[in-house]
């Protein structure tokens, strides 16, 4: 049986890049017999947040999670820090994981950067409690973006390290990218990822962006100086990342694309492409605003925790029980 499991951090409003790298195609994995849709505000705290921001981001992230169309009747919806198990799990996951693995990991090491003496330790230990997250719910199937690889390649370390100790437990999860849109680009910067917790507004397009600040910032978007239209993400990061926008926008090949805009200016592929996500976003923002300040949004989620406590509550009990520290 396939149970999917992912996972968003309330760390700040979603960017495109998560909507088409990731959350989009939760949508799909709903149809299995299991699933599980978290937003993990755990996670998020391995960064200082600001409690009244924090709250809010976790709302706005479960109605937009239900803007793009995930159905409470088919999955479970739910936050992380409702569920005591998953800190449970993750204290586990922390006495099998080594230091050095951890150091090596490389979003710690982006993370960690220039902060000298002051890193906290849990972002040293952020990848055990994502392992935990998956783990409790005998996850099989993960979807994430590319930037997660290196983190389930390492959850699947931990569970074989687990089942090889103190017995089969765990199934050994799979990520699971999208073919496209598993990477979409900073505006700014083209050779880093889009992300949500940039300080640089410009370089994000947010899910709640009005129609006017998402052509503003495809406007102001960096390209290069050589005027032609043409996928090339290594010589043309910042036209390839336009193509590659438009295209999940439009539903347009980037071969269609090239010739299309043979021979036009960048001015147009930026407008066009600031078009074609205000149309992809438009019906999402609508359902949103409808979503945000209803009780049914906290209804949802209470049932959610509810469901996720039930399944994650048995894994629990057998982790102690294998590990000894159950009476
Ligand atoms: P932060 O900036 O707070 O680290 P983030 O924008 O990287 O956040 P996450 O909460 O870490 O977002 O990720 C949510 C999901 O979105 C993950 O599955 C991740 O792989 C995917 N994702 C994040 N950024 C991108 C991107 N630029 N392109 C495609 N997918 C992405
Ligand atoms: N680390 C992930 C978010 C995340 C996650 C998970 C994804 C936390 N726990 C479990 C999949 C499964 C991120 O930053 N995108």
């Amino acid at each position: 049986m396939a149970v999917v499991f992912s996972g968003v951090q309330p760390s700040g409003t979603l960017t495109l890049g998560n909507y088409l790298g990731a959350i989009k195609h939760f949508v799909d994995y709903q149809e299995e017999e299991q699933s599980f849709f978290c937003i993990v505000n755990q996670h998020a705290i391995t960064v200082p947040q600001d409690p009244k921001e924090l709250r809010d981001n976790t709302r706005s992230l479960a109605a937009l999670y239900l803007a793009v169309g995930l159905d409470p009747q088919k999955t479970t919806l739910f936050v992380q820090s409702e569920v005591a198990e998953h800190a449970q799990l993750a204290w586990v996951m922390q006495t099998i994981a080594y230091v050095g693995e951890l150091e090596r990991m490389t979003q710690y090491k982006e993370k960690a950067a220039n902060k000298g003496e002051s890193i906290p330790a849990g972002l040293l230990t952020y990848p055990p409690l994502m392992a935990a997250d998956m783990l409790l719910y005998k996850a099989t199937d993960v979807p994430v973006g590319e930037d997660q690889r290196q983190h389930i390649e390492f959850t699947r370390d931990l569970a074989q390290r687990f089942n090889h100790r103190y017995g089969e437990l765990f199934p050994l999860p799979k990520m699971r990218a999208p073919k496209v849109g598993a990477r979409i680009m900073s505006l700014q910067e083209p050779t880093k990822k889009m992300s949500k917790s940039d300080p640089n507004q410009n370089a994000t397009i947010r899910l709640l962006d009005s129609e006017k600040d998402i052509l503003k910032k495809l406007k102001r978007a960096q390209t290069d100086s050589d005027n032609t239209i043409r996928f090339d993400k290594e010589n043309k990061p910042g036209v390839s990342n336009l193509l590659a926008i438009y295209s999940h926008c439009s539903g347009k090949s980037i071969e269609e694309l090239e010739q299309e805009y043979d021979g036009k200016g960048y001015g147009n592929l930026k407008v066009d492409t600031a078009e074609a996500v205000i149309e992809i976003l438009r019906p999402v923002q609508a359902r949103y605003q409808e979503l945000i300040s209803t009780s049914e949004l906290d209804r949802i989620l209470d049932e959610g925790a509810v469901k996720a406590r039930e399944v994650a509550a048995v894994t629990m009990r057998e982790v102690e029980q294998a590990m000894g520290l159950k009476r």
